[in-house]
């Protein structure tokens, strides 16, 4: 049911490595969001029932609003994992274009185990010894579907996983999704799962320090017609005041993004040393090519960079003159 030939391929390869090997590694990039930790969480239940072992480890904690999901509290950051008896024979590694992605938990896979690399990234490496990469899905929760059910292991445990995934991937099924995703939600939802509760849970747990933050960063928001940009500046001073952490503005972007005629918007967080930009975009507009100007990186979506030793007001004009001598209206 929807997938390719070699797809199907790939799917079975899939399936006999997680029959073949026993104890497993799942992970995701270095924070994972919703796609990657429902797919992180959906194969730590698929895996159970196979009779292995598997542990759910990324560099930092998933973001507190998926703390829903069943089997959350099995994630580990990679500064909590102690154990020294688990050696992993099987890796499985979603949402990342390449492997440094992952992060420190790169550490804990031996060389000799076999790598499973899903991804829905352009430009993915292929660094798996079994590669299942489709730019066409809308999430590694979509391709993880078939995998599930190919082994007959679709419950409604590891359906809210997967609708997780989707639901966040396609922004509440706003962009990059398609009859083939809806395919696939429906047969999620045959298990019984609730989606109003699920989207209850990912859109209406925002933690008050987040929302805080939000407030501080609309105080200071502004626009720029010129080069359709919104964006907000956040000191460091604001983030210990009210203890928000970095993950906290993601709301905040999220927000920003929602002003309207904005092809990109950026935070500027105001270090003791450092001034540091967070750019997003909105369609189709490529933050990652600015960002790599300043000697940053990222993706065409979402990218970052920081400038050291410079005040907040001449990096602001830094940047903008930037965009003055490159951005033009094709862009
Ligand atoms: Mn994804």
């Amino acid at each position: 049911m929807f997938l390719s030939d070699s797809e199907k391929k790939t799917v079975s390869k899939i399936c006999d490595a997680l029959r073949k090997n026993k104890n497993f590694i799942l992970t995701s990039h270095q924070v994972p969001d919703g796609d990657g930790l429902g797919c992180e969480l959906a194969f730590f239940w698929i895996l159970q029932r196979l009779g292995k072992k598997a542990l759910v480890i990324n560099e930092l904690l998933p973001p507190r609003v998926y703390s829903f999901l069943p089997g959350f509290s099995e994630v580990l950051p990679f500064d909590a994992y102690k154990e020294k008896e688990f050696i992993p024979d099987a890796a499985m590694v979603f949402d990342c274009s390449s492997k440094d992605r992952v992060g420190k938990p790169l550490l804990l896979i031996p060389e000799s185990a076999t790598v499973i690399n899903i991804d829905h990234h352009q430009g993915n490496s292929l660094f798996g010894d079994v590669n299942w990469v489709c730019k066409n899905r809308s999430s590694v929760g979509e391709m993880s579907f078939f995998i599930a059910n190919y082994l007959g292991l679709l419950d409604k445990r590891v359906a809210e996983c997967l609708y997780v995934s989707i639901l966040t991937d396609t922004g509440s099924f706003r962009h990059n999704f398609n009859s083939d995703t809806i395919n696939v939600v429906s047969e999620l939802l045959k298990t019984g799962i609730d989606p109003e509760n699920i989207a209850d849970n990912v859109y209406h747990n925002n933690s008050l320090q987040a929302l805080k933050l939000l407030g501080y960063a609309l105080i200071s928001l502004q626009y720029e017609p010129t080069f359709k940009v919104a964006w907000s500046v956040l000191s460091e001073q604001i983030f210990k005041k009210i203890g928000a952490t970095e993950q906290d503005i993601e709301l905040v972007i999220d927000i920003l993004r929602s002003v309207e005629k904005t092809d990109f918007v950026f935070i500027v967080k105001e270090r003791r040393d450092e001034i540091k930009f967070s750019l997003r975009s909105r369609k189709h507009f490529n933050v990652r090519k600015i960002a790599e100007n300043f000697g940053g990186g990222g993706h065409n979506s979402a990218a970052g960079f920081s400038i050291r030793n410079c005040t907040l007001e001449l990096a602001i004009e830094e940047f903008f003159r930037y965009l003055r001598k490159n951005i033009t209206d094709s862009d």
